[in-house]
């Protein structure tokens, strides 16, 4: 595996193309009008433009994409995250053509992608999930297995996921109207109506567990991730490890996201996402089946390099590391620059960045693609930069990330880096003993 089409832009891109240098690969960079004078293309060693600047005609464009890949003679495709990162029939696709897809096998995208399905297979496997159903047939059945679990219950679409197709039923009478909703809705978005039911867990952390697997069956677990404060189901801050995790529910939730990858003959670098209710109960959410924008925290406190890692068991070589060598130093939070207005909803501000002066000072990373004179596009997510830190611990950390965002100065577009500011000085996010409310909260008394 020498040639490398990264099928992406911005940060990853960028990021992708830097683990691949390490490595002694060549890379190939495709990119959409408007994309040509970004860092990602400037660094790789060929550049090709795959068309115009709307994604479904460029980035999520399966033909021009794989087109390049022959023509350039790539022999790997790196997705990235988002656009064609989880569909398993661009995975099929590549491996039909001879090439490398840098990530899990079709058949795992698939069976993860398929909640129901990713929820029987992880029952099997022996790993917690919410006392829930499989696709529900009719009201009546439906009445019957909420009268088992017991309101509140959580009504969620087999082809959703990431928020998307969830609906919260509190009493009996509201759902059949609410299943007919979550079917329409299912239907509409995702051209699959099943719906399934969980038993609805009150204000959960989000913890996530990062695993990474070889193709010759080795997996490890590298630990966790916190990533509860979000915003309309957009993660915001991220920080590893989880302040309230003790040494034996980190091992418990580690063995569990093994298992998990094992289920699915994983390899390559994966995310299996638990809520973790107040008793310290966790249940398994989703497996994400690629590398996640908050990778970095996971990183800086283990020292592994997560895109490398990718890289190698996508090339066939085996772990060089067993879950013993794995050990967890310090603290490390990860705090999303995104081109958004607080002041309007956190609605995207794509413009011109008249002036971006990042961070930078003893462990500072900066993973972006900001840079000042440059017009930030409206037609992809508006995450335009990375801030992540590490401490000794988790005060220290908390101390860097406030220095390094009041350090950082941008003109021209309104940012998030006023709300993290708030975040990271707010009494529950320093107490460490937040949930997935504490953004709401935290804005609602902004109010
Ligand atoms: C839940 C839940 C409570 N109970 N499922 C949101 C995104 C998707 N990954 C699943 N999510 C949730 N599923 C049950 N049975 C609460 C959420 C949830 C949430 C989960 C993680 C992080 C942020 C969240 C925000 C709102 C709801």
């Amino acid at each position: 595996m020498t040639r490398v089409l990264i099928a992406n832009r911005g940060e990853i891109a960028l990021r992708v193309i830097r683990a691949c240098r390490e490595l002694g690969m060549e890379t190939i960079a495709v990119y959409a009008q408007g994309d040509e004078d970004t860092p990602h293309v400037a660094l790789a060693d060929e550049q090709y433009c795959i068309g115009p600047a709307p994604a479904g005609l460029s980035y999520l464009n399966v033909q021009n994409i794989l087109t390049v890949a022959l023509e350039a003679k790539a022999d790997a495709i790196h997705p990235g995250y988002g656009f064609l990162a989880e569909n398993p029939g661009f995975a099929k696709l590549c491996h039909s053509l001879g090439l490398v897809f840098i990530g899990p096998s079709p058949e795992a995208i698939e069976a993860m992608g398929n909640k129901t399905r990713a929820r029987e297979l992880m029952e099997a496997a022996g790993v917690p999930v919410v006392p829930g159903t499989g696709p529900l047939t009719d009201g009546a059945e439906a009445e019957a297995m909420a009268a088992e679990i017991g309101y509140p219950i959580m009504l969620k679409a087999a082809a959703g996921g990431g928020g998307k197709g969830m609906r919260l039923v509190e009493e009996q009478e509201s759902l059949s109207r609410a299943l007919e909703i979550a079917r329409s809705e299912g239907e509409a978005a995702f051209g699959d109506a099943r719906v399934y039911m969980e038993k609805y867990i009150q204000c959960p952390r989000h913890v996530e567990i990062q695993v990474l697997a070889d193709n010759h069956g080795n997996v490890v677990h590298l630990g966790e991730r916190d990533c509860s404060v979000q915003r309309r189901h957009q993660k915001l801050l991220e920080e590893a490890p989880c302040p309230v995790l003790t040494p034996d529910l980190r091992a418990r939730m580690g063995e569990a996201a093994v298992r998990a990858a094992k289920a699915v003959n994983y390899s390559g670098v994966g995310t299996v996402e638990f809520l973790l209710d107040k008793e310290g109960k966790f249940y398994f959410m989703e497996m994400n089946t690629r590398i996640q924008v908050e990778h970095p925290v996971t990183e800086m406190i283990t020292g592994i390099d997560l895109v490398k890692a990718q890289l190698q068991a996508a090339a066939g070589e085996q772990l060089a590391i067993t879950q013993e060598d794995i050990e967890f130093r310090g603290w490390a939070i990860e705090c999303r620059i995104n081109a958004e207005d607080p002041q309007r909803g956190f609605r995207p501000a794509p413009g011109l960045i008249q002036e971006w002066q990042g961070p930078g000072g003893p462990w500072v990373r900066v993973d972006g693609v900001a840079r000042s004179g440059w017009q930030v596009p409206p037609h992809y997510d508006s995450m335009i930069a990375k801030i992540i830190v590490w401490g000794q611990d988790r005060e220290e950390a908390i101390a860097r990330m406030k220095r390094a965002l009041l350090e950082t100065r941008v003109e021209g577009i309104p940012t998030t880096i006023p709300l993290h500011l708030e975040i990271i000085a707010s009494k529950d996010f320093i107490s460490g003993n937040y949930s997935t409310a504490l953004l709401g909260r935290l804005l609602e008394k902004g109010r």
